[in-house]
């Protein structure tokens, strides 16, 4: 027998900063690493995106009509400190005072996440996640949030994709991809952000002793492309390089074996200062939040060549030579932007999650990217979106009933916002913006189908 969702069930939805916000040098703003960045030809940049931040209290008060419990947002760093560190821009703190009271006047939880992809671009010119200076900024950037919002705000979130930004170090653009060996540059950076997390962990249960923080990677639980013993190695390696190794650091303060042995044979280690394993170690998170929008398959790799793994995650490619190749799951349908579909994966990655860790879970971004079409009478048939959303909810009672803690789910996006690179094409809110990817319209706002499918999964508490 199903179990039900329990009372409480966080419901929501997310969005990140610079893809909802827009007035990208208003107020004080300082530059990050992605207003700085070369946009993909043929997608617009992110200076206006969804202009949430003149329209955020419409767009609260559209999320409140569905009913939303909390919202997952995240603060742009460069708003609170334009340099990334030193001076304190008061309109920064205000901006996000106002949205947090708004927030809790329509009775919604604020769920934040302190950096989400947006690094100061001051703090890049000095070495970036490279530098030790970084992870001092970082404890200091956290502080001020916590003195700042802590008083209302009761759930953090650390770092977004951490995992994603490794993994995939040209997509944010934190490593300069012509040195000698970028990889070993970012599993530095890798090292600096996990101290940097743990240390804002320990001051936030320091400065706020009701409040919750945990870290939010990007996992899925990953297949291997056949029954054969060496696919079933590599899938293992796999998910020790993308998911464990976060998640054992973030939970246990340690480095993943399988992982450090991979990073050894890869020449990867990085420099570990003295005292930064003990800081490691006694931070611990109060919850794992996760990001899910598909699973990943993989094979051997077997010519231990200069072949690139070619499909998958989230479109970008997997594989590294003599350790795992990226491979199309027969099993699943795709995506318009061929993002594999797997909501019975979903399950299967809570049931790992909460195996291995037994911490509460919840979901910060699952969703479906799509080219929706405003029809005539401002209608959005989403009819795609709601499938997709339905089938994952299902997984995640599924996992509920497993004897999973789950307590709560914010699928991406909240509003139509600008995907990280492909554009304001892709949509995936429940509320549409109206714009075209160059052409700024009147950025209206209209209730998408999915949107009063949504409020009525909210008000039922998940019966959909
Ligand atoms: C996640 C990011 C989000 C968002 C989402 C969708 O990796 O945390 O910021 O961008 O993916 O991806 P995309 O915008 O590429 O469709």
């Amino acid at each position: 027998k199903l179990k039900d969702f329990p009372d409480n069930f966080l419901w929501g939805a997310s969005t990140s900063a610079y893809q909802v916000e827009g007035a990208w040098n208003e107020d004080g703003k300082g530059p990050s690493v992605i207003d700085m960045a070369n946009h993909t030809e043929g997608v617009t940049d992110f200076k206006v995106t969804s202009d949430h931040y003149h329209h955020y209290k419409e767009d609260i008060s559209l999320m409140a009509e569905m009913g939303f419990k909390t919202y997952r947002f995240s603060i742009a760093w460069t708003r609170i400190y334009p340099a990334g560190s030193g001076e304190l821009n008061p309109k920064g703190i205000e901006f996000y005072n106002n949205l947090i009271d708004e927030l809790i006047d329509k009775g919604i939880e604020p769920l934040v996440t302190m950096y989400h992809f947006d690094l100061p671009y001051t703090l890049q010119e000095k070495g970036g996640w490279s530098s030790r200076e970084t992870v001092d900024a970082f404890e200091n950037y956290a502080r001020t949030l916590f003195e700042n919002f802590g008083d209302r705000v009761k759930y953090w979130l650390t770092i977004n994709e951490q995992n994603m930004m490794i993994l995939h170090g040209d997509a944010i653009g934190t490593v300069d991809p012509n040195l000698e060996n970028p990889k070993k540059e970012l599993y530095q950076q890798n090292h600096h952000m996990l101290v940097a997390q743990a240390k804002a962990m320990n001051l936030c249960h320091q400065m706020l002793p009701g409040a919750k923080i945990g870290p939010a990677p990007n996992i899925a639980n990953i297949y291997p492309a056949s029954s054969s013993p060496e696919d079933m190695i590599a899938a293992d390696n796999y998910a020790a390089i993308r998911n464990w190794l976060y998640l054992d650091m973030a939970v246990y303060g340690r480095y993943n074996t399988i992982a450090w042995n991979y990073m050894e044979e890869k020449g990867y280690i990085p420099v570990i200062q003295e005292g930064d394993m003990e800081i490691l170690k006694s931070a611990k998170p109060d919850f794992i939040a996760f990001n899910y929008y598909t699973s990943q398959t993989v094979e051997a790799s077997r010519d231990n060549g200069e072949e690139a793994g070619h499909t998958g995650d989230q479109q970008i490619s997997v594989g590294e030579p003599g350790v795992y190749k990226g491979a199309k799951n027969p099993n699943l349908k795709v995506n318009e932007f061929g993002w594999e579909i797997d909501p019975a994966g979903f399950r299967t990655t809570f049931r790992q999650i909460y195996d291995r860790y037994q911490l509460p879970l919840i979901v910060t971004e699952n969703g479906l990217g799509a080219f929706d079409k405003l029809e005539e009478g401002d209608i959005i048939n989403d009819s795609y979106r709601i499938d997709y959303l339905r089938q994952h909810i299902e997984q995640i009672q599924l996992a509920i009933t497993d004897g999973v803690e789950v307590f709560g789910y914010c699928p991406w996006s909240a509003i139509d916002l600008v995907s990280t690179h492909q554009g304001s094409s892709k949509r995936y809110g429940f509320i549409y913006v109206n714009r075209d990817e160059f052409d700024l319209k009147d950025l209206r706002r209209i209730r998408k189908q999915s949107f009063y499918w949504y409020k009525d999964v909210i008000a039922t508490n998940g019966a959909n």
